[in-house]
């Protein structure tokens, strides 16, 4: 039996054990089934940058060699997980261990839960995964989901891809017992624009203002995470009635292509790319990196309660 299961990268552990500010980070967006190269370089070159200059450390989770880590180190171990193919979620992280995966990308699922393993407070995403529009068929709704309320864990999103049936995904979040939390809005943002037309639980300014919720619920015994969301900037704002058409589009080119299960998300990001000639990746990159520094200023505040 393979002993080491989870490691924390040497930086992490430093930075947990002096007690400075950590916000996680997912490793798929980052990957050919996120972003295309170069652009997941730049996003995650942005993404760290932020959470540095807020005076936090970036932790981008990954499987490598079948042992679960937080804390990707720069260099080498970086590049094997760019280039990863297989994408991890929650459930998948035992069997990559069991069979000594060398590389697998983790998605939002698999990193709320090793963050939560960590002792990590806060992670930064693009946008989670949710519920399907034709979840009436398939019934595929996201395991991001059930992650966000089972760990005790602050998410920061630019809401969920808008390819998603949104105002189910909300539901969703309210059976799981989830607040939906709106940074600077009382909208809940739809990746690529700002407003869904759905309303978030509640409005905050502040990290201090998340890190108090954190803290409560701790002391009242109500489990689970915090989603945040966060607009992406006005300035890299996509016309809506474009990428409704793209999204449209890209959703029927997944079910033409036969994609199933987590072969779905990929496949549509990338059918999006090309309808809007690639408009949708620096959005992409502009929300993700809004996002890393929304996480940090949260990590900061954490650490202060
Ligand atoms: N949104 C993006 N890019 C991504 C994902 C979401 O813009 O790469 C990934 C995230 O890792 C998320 C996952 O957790 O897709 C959800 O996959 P699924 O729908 O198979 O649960
Ligand atoms: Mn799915």
């Amino acid at each position: 039996m393979r002993t080491n299961v989870f490691r924390l990268g040497d930086e992490i552990a430093a930075a947990i054990e002096a007690q400075t500010p950590v916000v996680a980070m997912e490793s798929t967006i980052y990957s050919a089934f996120g972003l295309p190269d170069p652009a997941n370089r730049e996003a995650l070159a942005r993404c760290e940058a932020a959470i540095r200059a807020a005076g936090a450390v970036p932790a981008m989770t990954a499987v490598i060699d079948g042992v679960s880590v937080v804390g990707v180190a720069s260099g080498n171990e970086t590049e094997r997980v760019l280039a990863g193919t297989t994408k991890i979620a929650a459930r998948d992280l035992g069997h990559a261990h069991a069979t000594g995966l060398d590389i697998g990308v983790t998605t939002v699922s698999a990193s709320v839960t090793l963050a939560a393993r960590a002792g990590v407070a806060v992670f930064a995403t693009g946008g989670i995964g949710g519920v399907h529009r034709d979840v009436a068929q398939t019934g595929d709704i996201s395991h991001d989901l059930l992650a966000i309320a089972r760990h005790r864990v602050v998410t920061v999103s630019a809401g969920a891809k808008a390819f998603l049936d949104l105002g189910r995904t909300l539901e969703e979040f309210e059976t799981l017992g989830v607040p939906v939390v709106g940074w600077n809005t009382d909208r809940f943002p739809a990746f690529y624009t700002r407003d869904s037309g759905h309303p978030v639980t509640m409005t905050v300014q502040t990290g201090a203002e998340v890190a108090s919720i954190l803290a409560a619920n701790r002391e009242l015994g109500h489990p689970g995470g915090v989603l945040v969301a966060n607009p992406l900037p006005e300035a890299d704002e996509l016309d809506a009635v474009r990428i409704d058409a793209a999204i449209a589009d890209a959703l029927a080119d997944a079910e033409r292509q036969g994609a199933r299960g987590p072969g779905v998300t990929p496949a549509v990001l990338g059918a999006i790319a090309a309808a809007t000639e690639g408009d949708s990746v620096p959005a992409n990159l502009a929300l993700a990196e809004s996002n890393a520094r929304v996480a940090a200023e949260i990590a900061v505040a954490v650490a202060d309660v």
